[in-house]
């Protein structure tokens, strides 16, 4: 009997060393020391023996229970520690080496400057207002002192939309600029004293060149409240250039012609890129083309049920796109939206 307990135990220390993961040692231990296992059969198996026996293999059999465990502990102890050198040597991690760059979107041009424009306005009191970009003639021209006889309506070229015109207001047209938002929609809606940008897309039916698209943003500007001239847009358009630009500007009034303004002109900016000394933006003038503008036409105001003899204001409308192209020194207009990434992400 002692000499198969000798057996036993050769055999369980030969396969408790031979186990070469924790999982394989934990099922020798299973075999030998767990519910079903070698070593405790024999135990359970002490009380039928007679009584002079049970005591000294009673004892052997614990002896041996007791120097197998001791042994499972102990390789458990070495597997243990060979497994975590294993993962530290498989698993490492260097946190020195440089992370993975993720590529995130960018702002386009427009946008960008279209907010920045929008919070210079913000500042000075102005609310941002929209309006459809399909239009009605109504809104587009008519409410804008342009009558449907007037040559006006060839200054810009239009796109009709083929869907049934309006009951009252004539066909539906794109937008051909942001004066309808402005100069009727705004002040139909909120009468005066009022004091406006509308930013948006407009459209127009001319062939495209490097400065000319179908497709282009402008900014309308609108103030309406008694007493008010010139002198407040001069006043106004300095301060925004300046904060927009960074740097004190200057501005100059020439005559324009728009049938919604009189008097109508034009304002230019003195070339922030040169100071005026001469350079490939101003064309060597000094003096950049920045926008049309007026005092709002007594018929505009009346159109909008507005008192032209106590509210006087004017307008104007600068194209966006143009000022994107200048700030980015961008040559040709029609990079802005042809969705080339090569030009966005340089941005
Ligand atoms: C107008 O559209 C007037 N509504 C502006 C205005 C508002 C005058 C209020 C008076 C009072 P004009 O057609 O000049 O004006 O256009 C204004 C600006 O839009 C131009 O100076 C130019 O910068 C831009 N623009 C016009 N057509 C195009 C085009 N095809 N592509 C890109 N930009 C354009």
């Amino acid at each position: 009997m002692h000499d198969s307990l000798g057996e036993l135990q050769k055999e369980a220390v030969a396969a408790l060393e031979k186990a070469a993961s924790l999982a394989a040692l934990k099922e020798v231990e299973k075999n030998f020391l767990g519910k079903g296992g070698k070593v405790t059969g024999l135990l359970k198996g002490l009380k039928d023996l007679p009584d002079e026996e049970k005591k000294s293999f009673g004892k052997a059999v614990n002896d041996l229970k007791v120097a197998l465990e001791g042994l499972y502990q102990s390789r458990s102890q070495i597997l243990e520690r060979e497994e975590i050198d294993r993962t530290l040597e498989n698993d490492w991690i260097d946190l020195t080496a440089p992370g993975t760059q993720h590529e995130t979107g960018h702002i386009h041009p427009l946008s960008e400057t279209q907010e920045e424009v929008e919070r210079i306005f913000q500042q000075m009191g102005f609310t941002i207002v929209d309006g459809p970009e399909v239009e009605s003639e109504f809104y587009n021209f008519e409410g804008l002192n342009i009558p449907s006889y007037h040559p006006a309506r060839d200054m810009q070229d239009t796109f009709f939309i083929d869907k049934a015109p309006h009951p009252t207001e004539g066909k539906m047209v794109l937008r051909t600029h942001t004066s309808p938002a402005g100069q009727v929609r705004a002040l139909m809606q909120h009468g005066a004293p009022l004091r406006v940008i509308c930013p948006g897309r407009c459209f127009r039916n001319e062939a495209t060149d490097a400065s000319h698209e179908h497709t282009f943003n402008q900014v309308e500007g609108l103030l309406i409240d008694e007493g008010i001239s010139l002198a407040h847009l001069k006043g106004v358009m300095l301060e925004f250039l300046k904060r927009l630009f960074k740097r004190d500007l200057k501005v100059r009034f020439r005559p324009g012609y728009f049938p919604f303004v009189e008097p109508g002109l034009e304002l230019d900016m003195s070339c922030p890129f040169c100071d005026q000394k001469g350079c490939r933006v101003c064309k060597h003038s000094g003096w950049i083309e920045f926008m049309g503008c007026g005092m709002t036409h007594p018929h505009v105001l009346k159109t909008a049920g507005i008192d032209s003899e106590k509210y006087q204001g004017w307008a104007f409308g600068f194209g966006l796109t143009r000022l994107v192209m200048m700030r980015y020194a961008i040559d040709d207009i029609r990079h802005l939206q042809n969705g080339d990434l090569r030009f966005n992400e340089q941005f």
